[in-house]
């Protein structure tokens, strides 16, 4: 603790620590000039489970580094004690604020209590907390997942709107316990209860990976000959379960129907040759607008209390417009 203190006032010089005490008017920097503050930002990510979250990654860190800030990130390899690692740690650094992307959605009221005694704003990002005391952050960014749920089942209710025999579907939920597989599922559920032929015969978590929706898939094939629709919280799950789909010679998009959540360009390529038939876009460009709303907080302006992201839906003629110009 004494190492940190006088570490600290070691670099008392310079502007990181100004900004650290607060709005040191006329602090200056020395390398832009104009008595800008450099922000200095924690961010705790998830992990690196799927290629949404490699963008987003991305994403983060080059907008942290053209607004130049200067970033703490690290990756909790989808361990929630991991992420309270981190951001304890973002406290002791006394960083200007933390933005974390909560791997699942209970249990951060301690910790974020914390932040909030040490005065250091903290943002949401991606994903949402269950905490009843919405003063322990500030605001949440990212995209409404329940919507994305629903949307997924509207085009299902929509694509068998002729049919009366029953459609059995199978469910590759996301990380247990994340807001986006809570949501997702609940908002799928909600749109396909309408119509009883609509049977969800088994549900299971593929932890939003690739390998564990193959894993997953192959056993959902073993136990079930009349599965026709396949729906995965994220792609790289639904790509996983195509080459389990193949590997069980059936035809993915044909002999069971797909879709999919995200629209990253691997799960593009799939709807373009057929293989998925429908994906709900989930943007992970969430950077741009994180470092915008870090500034306003950093700044003691006011911010909404929720931001959602915009997003659309991809079918597969949709897709073959799309690819070439789709970024990640
Ligand atoms: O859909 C999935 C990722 O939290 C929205 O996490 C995110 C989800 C995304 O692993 O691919």
């Amino acid at each position: 603790m004494l190492k940190k203190i006088s570490a600290l006032f070691l670099a008392g010089a310079t502007a990181s620590v100004m900004v650290a005490c607060g709005n040191a008017a006329g602090a200056d920097s020395g390398s832009g000039g104009g008595g800008d503050d450099k922000i200095t930002m924690g961010f705790s990510q998830v992990g690196a489970e799927s290629a949404w979250r490699t963008a987003n990654t991305k994403s983060v860190q080059d907008s942290a580094k053209s607004a130049g800030f200067e970033l703490k990130f690290s990756d909790a390899q989808q361990k929630q004690e991991n992420q309270i690692k981190a951001i304890r740690s973002y406290i002791q650094q006394k960083v200007d604020v933390i933005a974390f992307s909560p791997v699942v959605e209970s249990g951060w009221d301690t910790v974020l209590k914390e932040a909030q005694a040490a005065k250091i704003p903290v943002i949401l990002t991606d994903r949402a907390v269950d905490s009843q005391d919405t003063s322990l952050y500030k605001t949440f960014l990212g995209s409404d997942f329940v919507e994305e749920g629903k949307k997924a089942g509207t085009w299902l209710v929509e694509e068998y709107k002729d049919s009366k025999d029953p459609v059995n579907i199978v469910e590759l939920q996301g990380t247990t316990g994340s807001a986006p597989a809570n949501d997702r599922k609940a908002g799928f559920a909600e749109v396909i209860k309408a119509d009883p032929k609509f049977k969800v015969i088994a549900s299971q978590t593929g932890d939003f990976t690739r390998a564990k929706g193959k894993e997953v898939m192959e056993a959902f094939l073993k136990s079930n000959p009349d599965i026709d629709v396949l729906y995965a919280h994220n792609d790289d799950m639904g790509l996983g379960a195509i080459e389990a789909i193949e590997g069980a010679g059936k035809v993915p998009g044909k002999d069971i129907k797909i879709i999919t959540v995200d629209a990253v360009k691997d799960g593009v390529q799939a709807l373009a040759d057929g293989k998925i038939n429908y994906i709900v876009e989930c943007s992970p460009l969430l950077g741009p607008q994180l470092v915008d709303l870090a500034k306003k907080v950093v700044n003691g302006e006011e911010v909404p209390a929720r931001v959602v992201t915009e997003e659309t839906t991809f079918t597969q003629e949709q897709a073959k417009k799309v690819l070439s110009s789709r970024q990640y």
